[in-house]
């Protein structure tokens, strides 16, 4: 839940700023510094010849290597040399690192030179989204191949089926981009079976909060028919000692768990699993925790700052599949009145976050603790105003979306000439996940985007903003009348 929102619009742009000034001119004035810069070239050629020959001659241990389609982090120094056979379209697809099609038990899909990582979600969407991303993050950083299970329907109803994560992201681009396997677990595991895999896990949730005196549960478990025998994890994983009021771990605390020399010295008497009641030390063919929506590289709530690890090196490579996109984009269309197929306008995105925010009010009416629409508009123009200052576009369409239920507060909303997807036929059309699905791309394809604070739909919505469109944002305060006034 964002806490500073504020902070990091003056330093997004620093990094590129200082990677202009590195490779200036003026390096290159005095012949001393010339003389430097040609060896430093000649190292970096030679360096990259090695980086060349040692790709192709070993493999290294875990992941299976090729190239990227599209560059993503791990894909900057090494290209292809054109004689090397063409690449197949998903390079990093399940085949290269499973033994097959989806077993009954995911063990038998496992294969004994490629390292695995999973967790499991149990929260709402967004947060779950924000837990694959963490979780594929520590995968990068432990060289393990992340699977990733379905989104669970929490807010959804209780009804709903779950939806798997490739019918929401583009797996196979994601792939590409972090030049590294990303697997679902329908890919590893029959959707279908029922066979219960014994495994052990590392319980990180009784290490960092003293309330329940249990690891944390997911539906996930059950849904994947898992028998889960946990390890609590050791007391310093914790990012703030002792302190009951957040409940963070850092990405590398749980890294060094992965390694064994501290998985050895950690190792406690496992809880017995609740099927089966056997226990089992933290697997180290397929590692799992049982949570990992708090970790952050360095304070809690990170996603929302520039320099959340997370969100550089694999939430921004996160994009919506071309199916989606392409529903979002019809429903935009209707909106604003474009023609089928006609081009789209840029336009300013919204994120309005009502409903049960009202229980952080405090006893403050609604119409008093919720930001009025006219705070809103105030951000708009800001917004509005500084793409025509950076980019001289003037952007005039402004597409609302929010969870408001209230018929009122969105006439007021067409009033003020804002456009809004009409969610009408949604859930019959496409099932009772599409509208909160196409809202968060409808808020992702804004050329700006004001959004609400502290909510982390907004928070990652103008993370894609920033990221994909390189858009400004602003994030409306609220819980007290005038608290945007600014
Ligand atoms: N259709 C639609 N639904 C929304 C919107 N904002 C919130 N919702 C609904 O409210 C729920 C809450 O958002 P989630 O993403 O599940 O919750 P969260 O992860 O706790 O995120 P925040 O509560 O925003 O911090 C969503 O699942 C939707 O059902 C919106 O703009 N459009
Ligand atoms: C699971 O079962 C359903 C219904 O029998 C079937 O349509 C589907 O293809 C099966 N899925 C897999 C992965 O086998
Ligand atoms: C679980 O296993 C332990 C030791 O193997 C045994 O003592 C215990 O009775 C078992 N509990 C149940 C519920 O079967
Ligand atoms: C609906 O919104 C309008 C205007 O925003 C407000 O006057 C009215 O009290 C709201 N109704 C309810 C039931 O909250």
């Amino acid at each position: 839940m964002a806490l500073d929102p504020d902070s990091r619009s003056s330093a997004r742009y620093k990094d590129e700023f200082l990677a202009t000034r590195a490779i200036g001119p003026q390096a290159l004035l005095s012949s001393k510094r010339f003389m430097l810069a040609a060896w430093t070239a000649l190292v970096i050629v030679s360096l990259a010849c090695l980086a060349i020959f040692l790709r192709y001659t070993s493999s290294p241990i875990g992941q299976i290597q090729t190239e990227p389609l599209e560059g993503g982090p791990h894909s900057a120094a090494v290209h292809l040399p054109p004689s090397q056979p063409q690449v197949a379209l998903d390079p990093f697809g399940p085949s290269s690192v499973l033994k097959g099609g989806p077993t009954l038990s995911f063990r038998d899909n496992l294969r004994s030179d490629v390292q695995y990582i999973t967790s499991w979600v149990s929260a709402g969407w967004t947060n779950d989204v924000m837990t694959y991303i963490n979780l594929i993050y520590l995968g990068l950083i432990t060289d393990r191949v992340p699977i990733i299970a379905e989104f669970i329907p929490s807010h959804i109803g209780g009804h709903v089926p779950p939806i798997p994560f490739g019918q929401v992201f583009d797996v196979p681009r994601l792939r590409n981009l972090l030049g590294t396997s990303v697997l679902e677990w329908r890919d590893v595991k029959n959707h279908n079976s029922t066979f219960v895999d014994d495994i052990g896990c590392w319980n990180v949730w009784e290490a960092v909060q003293y309330r329940e005196a249990f690891p944390r549960r997911s539906r996930s478990i059950n849904d994947l028919n898992l028998d889960i025998s946990y390890t609590k994890a050791p007391e310093w994983i914790k990012m703030i000692p002792n302190y009951e009021h957040d409940q963070h771990v850092t990405f590398w605390s749980l890294a060094r768990l992965a390694f064994p020399t501290t998985r050895k010295a950690s190792l406690v008497p496992p809880l017995p699993s609740p099927q089966h009641n056997i226990s089992l030390p933290p697997d180290q063919h397929l590692l799992c925790y049982d949570y990992l929506y708090y970790v952050s590289a360095h304070q809690p709530f990170e996603m929302e700052y520039d320099y959340s690890p997370a969100w550089r090196y694999v939430g921004k490579y996160m994009h919506w599949t071309p199916e989606l996109e392409k529903l979002a984009d019809d429903y935009v269309r209707r909106a604003i009145g474009v023609p089928e197929d006609g081009p789209i306008p840029p336009f300013i995105s919204i994120h309005v976050r009502h409903h049960d925010f009202e229980a952080w009010c405090g006893g403050i009416p609604v119409l008093e603790c919720f930001a009025p629409l006219s705070a809103i508009a105030r951000r708009v123009r800001e917004v509005q105003q500084e793409i025509q200052e950076t980019t001289g576009l003037t952007v005039n369409h402004v597409v609302m979306t929010s969870d408001e239920r209230n018929a009122t507060w969105w006439r007021e909303v067409s009033e003020l000439g804002w456009f809004t997807p009409d969610h009408t036929d949604t859930k019959a059309l496409y099932g009772d996940w599409y509208p909160v699905l196409i809202d968060a791309v409808i808020q992702s394809q804004g050329f700006g985007f004001v959004g609400t604070d502290r909510s982390t739909m907004s928070i990652i919505a103008a993370r894609r903003v920033e990221s994909w469109q390189k858009g400004p944002n602003r994030l409306v305060k609220w819980g007290s009348p005038g608290a945007d006034d600014h």
